[in-house]
């Protein structure tokens, strides 16, 4: 059904933006996915059916607004600025990867784009949230003509029965603090469907729970999601700040990751329903062509051109050497410590004792940059070379 009652608030080129985004991360996904079935890459987390909510509200926020990411959020990187080419070189740990190979591939963070790097560990996230909001209360207070920011933290509905998640919303909201916790509520957390996780209503009603404002939204409709995000912005930031929890429902059509085969715990005909029932760029693109500003001319043109960008990253990504092997060291501490250049000494005799088990050749430098550390001519970090 349509709901006439909102109209959209986006120029046609705004749209286009939002439905590019949404494609690029949907192709980038498949050609990532099959990178890791291929061995060119260790691993790989798709987020299929879920991208109208990374784009949706990340098209909400500031692109100054820190970001505390979950793992398949692919979209917001997007939509604020992150190339493929920089995304791919962090999927293929190359020295161009702005986390210089210390991460599993789609464990992203950048500096400039805002966005704090991923950590496996689930929910962590949360808490680390809420105490940015915090710092941001006390810095929107302390500068009202500057900016005004809120965080913006991205977490499922699994995560949400870790204990951070509970200590986060608590603490966010006694101090008051202007965050957003967007759940992606996909039914379920790797095999374990929402029927298992929770008795509850959703994650919506512990927000209640806590005095947080809540919302529950359609995740796979791009622009609820979008006002939801809006309106949850502009109540966040006001008396002061305050949190606010939006619930967006969705559905995992992939598998968890590419070390998952979902078809192990769910039927095949459940996610083909879904993919042919309700999918958000599905949906998305039958608007724009209602309003006849798409068709499948322009649909094959995108879809090409987006193929062809994707696989120039990857090639130039795959050719790419690895970071320096010192960098496992280096750059972690302000000094080396003793306990770090006994490690790297072991990690030299290591791979000199079993040379065919260790191709140095891939690394940056190979065992020069390990030479140079252990014999004191280390001359700082470089930061990697994307720009
Ligand atoms: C503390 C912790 N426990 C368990 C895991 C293993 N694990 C990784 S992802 C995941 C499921 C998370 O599901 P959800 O939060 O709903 O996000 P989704 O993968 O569905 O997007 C689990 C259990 C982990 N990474 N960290």
């Amino acid at each position: 059904m349509v709901d006439k009652a909102h109209s959209v608030d986006l120029s046609n080129e705004q749209i286009l933006k939002i439905y590019r985004d949404m494609v690029t991360v949907s192709i980038m996904d498949l050609i990532m996915f099959d990178a890791q079935r291929q061995g060119k890459i260790s691993f790989y987390m798709v987020s299929a059916g879920e991208e109208g909510i990374a784009v949706g509200s990340s098209s909400a926020l500031s692109h100054n607004d820190p970001v505390f990411a979950q793992y398949r959020e692919h979209g917001v990187y997007i939509h604020r600025g992150t190339s493929i080419s920089e995304f791919i070189n962090q999927c293929f740990s190359t020295t161009h990867d702005l986390g210089k190979g210390r991460n599993m591939p789609v464990h992203y963070g950048s500096a400039k784009q805002h966005v704090h790097t991923v950590s496996s560990t689930l929910a962590t996230q949360l808490p680390q949230a809420s105490g940015a909001a915090y710092a941001l209360k006390l810095a929107n207070l302390a500068n009202p003509t500057d900016e005004q920011r809120v965080v913006a933290c991205y977490f499922g509905e699994g995560a949400a029965s870790e204990g951070d998640f509970h200590a986060a919303l608590n603490i966010a909201a006694t101090r008051s603090c202007p965050v957003l916790f967007i759940c992606r509520n996909n039914g379920y957390a790797i095999s374990t469907p929402t029927l298992d996780q929770y008795r509850g209503d959703g994650i919506a009603s512990r927000g209640v729970g806590y005095g947080i404002d809540t919302v529950r939204v359609d995740g796979n409709d791009v622009f609820a999601m979008r006002r939801a995000t809006l309106e949850a912005r502009a109540l966040a930031l006001s008396g002061g700040g305050r949190p606010v929890l939006i619930e967006a429902m969705s559905y995992r059509v992939s598998h968890h990751s590419t070390s998952d085969d979902s078809f192990a715990y769910r039927a095949k005909v459940e996610v083909e329903d879904w993919k042919r029932r309700d999918n958000p760029i599905t949906r998305l693109r039958k608007y724009m062509e209602a309003r006849e500003m798409w068709d499948e001319e322009k649909e094959k043109t995108l879809r090409s051109d987006l193929r062809q960008e994707v696989l120039k990253a990857y090639r130039a990504a795959e050719k790419e050497k690895k970071p320096a092997l010192s960098g496992v060291i280096t750059d972690v501490y302000k000094e080396m410590t003793e306990e770090q250049m006994e490690q790297l000494r072991r990690v030299k005799r290591l791979v000199e004792t079993y040379p065919e088990e260790y191709d140095l050749s891939e690394f940056d430098g190979g065992m020069d940059s390990v030479d140079e550390v252990l014999n004191g001519k280390y001359q700082g970090p470089s930061s990697a070379k994307v720009s």
